[in-house]
């Protein structure tokens, strides 16, 4: 049979089909076709997942599944297939269960099958915001998936044998590793960077080490955040400084009991000081003290300390919130042991719908990095907008080298609404973040149409169109957000809707809208240059200081970011400040309504739920773009008035 032949024909059995339906298949719509034989070379275990999706997929004849020690030791993998015949060969087991993924994927979009692939990072990671108690911090998607009263105190992994609400849960905690697996993801921390001391404790990791035994075969390590303060909290010690021997002694111990059960724990992910979050800083003590104490405990074993820099208002009290990680960090660059890893958001505030790169990625240059991005849509939209982010970590990649990073962390957007995400078009961020992390260099419009593709259906009309509304998404929240380099004047608490006039006393400095935009008679803006501002241009390489630095080349999305400008200044367009922010809240309304028009004339291809809900969404976003248009521009006016 000839490749085209045989490609027809997968196409025909393996069709996406549009069935009424609720969206909880996410991207894996293949269907069960059960006629591959399976034959393993070279291979002992490790690859039954492997085995088992091909086997029910894999639209050929025969799927040779091949180990070669002669590949590149990473978890790549090639593809071969002739006449109906497939082999994947791969240096490590994990290689095979993603090349099976790949060739999946391939098969259902009508590809050719062959080619060759390696990770560009070692670490594939998300990051579960979720709380001990099923709630989950900045999750739109309903509660945690993890349901921790109901696993027992059982080590089998075999559904027959456990209770029914335990089986259920292990049937989606496996679809949530199929996932994963599926766009190359290999770590999930399990609960919030706000760690509950609990989280350690016996009775937790032994759920733990359940979780991690269901999640093993589809090559997914398991992390946990701890609580800096756990020694004390649930240990009973008097401190939790990092320097006192008890206290190394205390994690050691710990570190012991959790690799006793779960030999291939990844190791902790630590928020330090940041937030009223305990730290080192408690006792005097350094990041890189905190860290390298921790860091030793896990050494023997192979685990890594996750150190997260997003810190401000303790050491660094009234400096420029966006100065103070690299304040913070830079002395202790050099200093850390070699299985720590700092983990940095891209940007140097807080996951704003825009945001300059954050400049730590440059300044630390012996210690070892990972970029964390935000997949959850805190601020940008919850679960409400259709806004896809692929090209805004795309723009995050084109300044800051995957070269530097060991690895990228994604807060997932996950939880256990039947769609898992919320919004049925908030799944593209989760396939996008784990495709990214794979491969950063593929682009986000290959991506958003295999997505669609494989989501929704292959119908060129309907990809063509919707792919345009993806890609054109991020731009227009942030026009109808926060345009020009604003950032920061979300309502508090929820970081939804805009509070531009947001003020509290009682509050940091840095949680207050009126902090970020400092608008007054004359203009609006944070005045960052090292002349007259608060110097945070000089953090960068060249040529982005000079080029932030001077009001003339500082690219206009970021000109509210550096500078206080005037409100007549004359733009590149020829309108003044004014009538340019008036221009951009204008557009990014107007691309909503576009939007919704454009889903209705979507309705023949999609099924009706679905349908349905992404409709009813979109009438919200476009309510909300108005809010936030008539809000901010409504208030700017009152200090615009007279010099616009
Ligand atoms: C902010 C969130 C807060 C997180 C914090 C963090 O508002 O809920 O705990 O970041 O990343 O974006 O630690």
């Amino acid at each position: 049979m000839t490749n085209k032949i045989f490609i027809f024909m997968a196409l025909f059995l393996c069709a996406v089909t549009s069935r009424a339906e609720d969206g909880s298949s996410l991207w894996l719509r293949w269907q069960n076709v059960g006629k591959a034989k399976i034959e393993l070379k070279g291979v002992q275990d490790g690859v039954a997942v492997a085995r088992k999706e091909l086997s029910a997929g894999y639209c050929g004849k025969s799927a040779v599944l091949r180990i070669d020690k002669a590949m590149a030791d990473d978890d790549g993998f090639a593809i071969e297939e002739r006449d109906g015949r497939l082999t994947i060969t791969a240096r490590r087991t994990s290689g095979l269960i993603y090349g099976a993924y790949e060739a999946l994927r391939r098969q259902a979009l009508g590809m050719p099958l062959d080619m060759e692939s390696h990770p560009r990072f070692a670490i594939r990671m998300l990051n579960h915001w979720d709380n001990l108690d099923g709630s989950i911090e900045r999750g739109y998607a309903g509660n945690s998936v993890w349901k921790w009263e109901q696993m027992t105190n059982t080590s089998t992994t075999d559904r027959r044998r456990l209770p029914a609400a335990q089986a259920a849960l292990m049937d989606r905690i496996i679809q949530y590793a199929r996932a994963n697996a599926s766009v190359g993801i290999n770590a999930t921390v399990l609960n919030n960077v706000n760690a509950s001391p609990q989280m350690l404790s016996s009775a937790y990791i032994n759920k733990v080490r359940w979780m991690a035994d269901v999640l093993r075969p589809y090559n997914i390590r398991v992390y946990l955040s701890v609580n800096f303060a756990t020694p004390m909290k649930l240990g009973g010690l008097a401190t939790a400084d990092p320097l006192d021997p008890q206290v190394g002694e205390w994690w050691r111990t710990k570190v012991a009991e959790i690799y006793r059960v779960i030999p291939d724990f990844g190791g902790f992910l630590v928020k330090a000081n940041s937030e009223g979050q305990p730290g080192p800083g408690d006792y005097g003590r350094s990041h890189a003290e905190g860290a390298n104490m921790l860091a030793e405990a896990l050494d023997p074993f192979g685990g890594k300390v996750v150190w997260r820099s997003f810190v401000y208002g303790a050491n660094h009290k009234g400096e420029d919130r966006v100065k103070q990680a690299v304040s913070e960090f830079e002395p202790c660059d050099g200093k850390f042991r070699s299985n720590v890893i700092l983990q940095s958001k891209n940007g140097p505030l807080d996951f704003q719908p825009r945001e300059p790169y954050a400049p730590i990625f440059d300044r630390m240059k012996r210690t070892p990095q990972m970029a964390e991005l935000q997949i959850t849509q805190e601020y940008l939209g919850h679960s409400r907008h259709l806004v896809y982010l692929a090209p805004m970590w795309k723009e995050f990649f084109s300044f800051v080298s995957p070269d530097r990073l060991q690895g990228v962390a994604g807060v997932t957007n996950i939880g256990d609404d039947t769609n898992w995400c919320g919004h049925h078009f908030a799944q593209a961020n989760w396939y996008a973040f784990g495709r990214l992390a794979w491969n950063p260099e593929l682009t986000s419009e290959e991506i958003a149409r295999e997505w669609l593709r494989l989501t929704f259906s292959s119908d060129a009309a309907f990809v063509d169109t919707m792919t345009d509304v993806m890609m054109r998404s991020r731009e227009a929240c942030v026009d109808y957000m926060m345009p020009l380099g604003l950032h920061h004047i979300f309502k508090f608490d929820h970081h939804y809707g805009p509070e531009p006039d947001g003020f509290k006393a009682e509050y940091p400095l840095e949680w207050c809208p009126v902090y970020y935009h400092r608008a007054d008679s004359v203009g609006v803006g944070f005045d960052r240059t090292v002349a007259t501002g608060s110097g945070a241009t000089r953090q960068y390489r060249e040529p982005y200081a000079s080029q932030y630095e001077n009001i003339k080349t500082c690219p206009e999305e970021y000109l509210l970011w550096f500078h206080h400008v005037a409100w007549n200044h004359r733009m590149k367009s020829g309108l003044t400040l004014w009538q340019e922010l008036c221009r951009h809240y204008q557009h990014g309304v107007d691309e909503v309504d576009r939007m919704v028009m454009t889903w209705r004339r979507m309705r023949p291809y999609v099924d009706d739920r679905r349908w349905q809900e992404v409709d009813d969404r979109l009438a919200h976003q476009a309510e909300n773009a108005r809010e936030w248009r008539d809000v901010c521009l409504g208030y700017f006016e009152g200090f615009a008035r007279k010099n616009k």
